[in-house]
């Protein structure tokens, strides 16, 4: 036996698989932190790339959660071209291969045939592993309710929309607001995510979303980063449509309750600058790590901000400050209207009194970080989910405003900074709508709540047995 832990081996074996980018291995380690810590007697494998693996596991580890290597399908000495998506793609290639070839290798080691996957709901494949093993498949969407909705109704959106361009000049209208994805009542086409309508359809990407959107009703279970009160006619519909679609979210309210994150350092002073605000008085600024609004509406804001002298802590990477206009970091220092950092503690910055509006790409941790606070937001959207994440924000939700136009002007992001702030007088229905929702959010968390309850059946799904 190569298994190096004393006592009985494990009563179940459960194979996780990660989608090794962005977000996504974190937020599934924490669903798989959570299953661990109610089910001691399971032992998860978890699979992600080297890389991956390295950074999650560098400062943590648990009994009964082993980390095991995939190959990310770089060939040796390859040079990226700086192509979109050319990691995720040369993954994709090799994802399924790796995985089977995994779950072998943690079966002979672990010494327990797999008895279920938990995986990132982006590998479709994964049900045809589970139905062959005959073995419960659970396919965890990191994402909203409405993203999902969107993915699973992919066929429907695309005949929709065909139909509706019978007749006209055969070119889809992107404005067009439309009833096609079902739990919510209206959208418009070009706020579908990419993939569903627009962008490249054809790209592995797309086709894995496609594909996913396909097979999960095969799932055994469904698990989301959401709470159902949010999206209550999303999850009605969902849950007629799939097998045990449970919101267990939102993560970022559940790890701060149950494992407080080591208190990372305020390395850049930024709660130490809040203290010394108004309450409500700052704009707090990031789009993440991985976007970046080009040059010119980097100088928009700056411009906007100076002009409304509005308080601002504004997280941005290093590089991109070069394209601040002349004397802005000087000018706004000294006069101590605004903060400028390469990183920021969000949860905290979020939580502080002193923070009134988030301006945020709208990624999907991003929303519920804000909601988790009860801040409003301004989103200028990307790719991805983003944009139907803004659209939520503004016209379902009512919490929060899309820049004008879409992307970032002196006047649009004055306008839309006034409006949340609350600054010309409009009435504050954005502000009381999150509170609500925040309210809900912290509900669903509790003992008692939606999300914890829901946790509860996710648990029985794993730990069960057979199928
Ligand atoms: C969900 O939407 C689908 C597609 O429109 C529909 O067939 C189904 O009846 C809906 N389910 C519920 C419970 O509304
Ligand atoms: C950015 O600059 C700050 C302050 O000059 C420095 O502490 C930080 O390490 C830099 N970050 C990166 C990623 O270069
Ligand atoms: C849990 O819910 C029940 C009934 O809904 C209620 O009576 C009870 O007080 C709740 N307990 C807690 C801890 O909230
Ligand atoms: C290649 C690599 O770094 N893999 C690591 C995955 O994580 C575990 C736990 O830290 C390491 O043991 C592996 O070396």
């Amino acid at each position: 036996m190569e298994d190096t832990t004393t006592g009985p081996p494990p009563e179940r074996h459960v194979a996780v698989f990660a989608f090794p980018f962005a977000s996504h291995p974190p937020l599934l380690l924490t669903l798989v932190r959570r299953l661990a810590s109610a089910a001691p007697t399971v032992v998860f494998s978890f699979f992600s790339t080297a890389k991956s693996n390295r950074s999650l596991f560098s400062d943590f580890s648990c009994h009964n959660i082993r980390p095991y290597d995939v190959s990310d399908g770089i060939p040796e000495g390859y040079v990226f071209q700086g192509k979109l998506q050319e990691d995720i793609n040369l993954f994709l290639a090799v994802a399924e291969e790796e995985l089977r070839k995994g779950v072998k290798v943690a079966e002979a080691d672990i010494g327990v045939n797999v008895g279920c996957l938990v995986v990132d709901a982006f590998f479709w494949f994964s049900g045809d592993m589970a139905e062959e093993m005959k073995i419960p498949w659970v396919a965890f969407w990191t994402a909203g309710a409405c993203s999902l909705s969107a993915h699973f109704y992919t066929d429907v959106i695309r005949s929709k929309s065909s139909q509706l361009l019978e007749g006209s000049s055969g070119v889809p209208d992107e404005d067009e607001i439309v009833d096609f994805v079902p739990g919510i009542s209206a959208i418009r086409l070009s706020d579908l995510p990419s993939g569903v309508l627009f962008g490249n359809l054809e790209s592995p990407f797309s086709t894995m979303l496609h594909k996913m959107g396909r097979t999960i009703a095969k799932a055994t279970a469904v698990p989301i980063n959401s709470f159902q009160e949010l999206d209550p006619d999303l999850t009605k519909n969902l849950s007629s449509e799939l097998n045990n679609f449970l919101n267990i979210g939102p993560f970022n309210l559940i790890t701060s309750k149950q494992n407080p994150p080591p208190s990372k350092v305020d390395e850049f002073s930024c709660i130490s600058w809040l203290e010394a605000q108004e309450p409500r008085s700052v704009a707090y600024i990031s789009f993440g790590t991985v976007c970046r609004p080009p040059p010119h509406e980097l100088v928009a804001i700056a411009e906007a901000l100076e002009e409304t002298k509005i308080l601002f802590l504004w997280s941005i990477n290093n590089d991109s400050k070069k394209h601040f206009p002349e004397g802005f970091l000087e000018r706004t220092t000294a006069d101590g209207s605004g903060k400028v950092v390469p990183w920021a503690p969000q949860v905290q910055v979020l939580e502080h009194v002193a923070v009134g509006v988030f301006v945020t790409h709208g990624g999907w941790n991003s929303v519920l970080e804000s909601v988790g606070a009860g801040i409003p937001m301004i989103c200028r959207p990307f790719f991805g989910d983003q944009q139907l994440n803004t659209w939520m924000i503004e016209k379902v939700w009512g919490i929060g405003v899309r820049i004008e136009g879409g992307s970032f002007t002196k006047r649009g992001t004055r306008c839309a900074l006034e409006r949340v702030l609350s600054l010309d007088g409009s009435p504050k229905r954005i502000k009381e709508r999150v509170e609500a929702l925040k309210e809900l959010a912290h509900k669903a968390v509790e003992p008692n709540g939606s999300s914890n309850q829901n946790f509860k059946t996710l648990v029985d799904v794993v730990t069960r047995a057979t199928l």
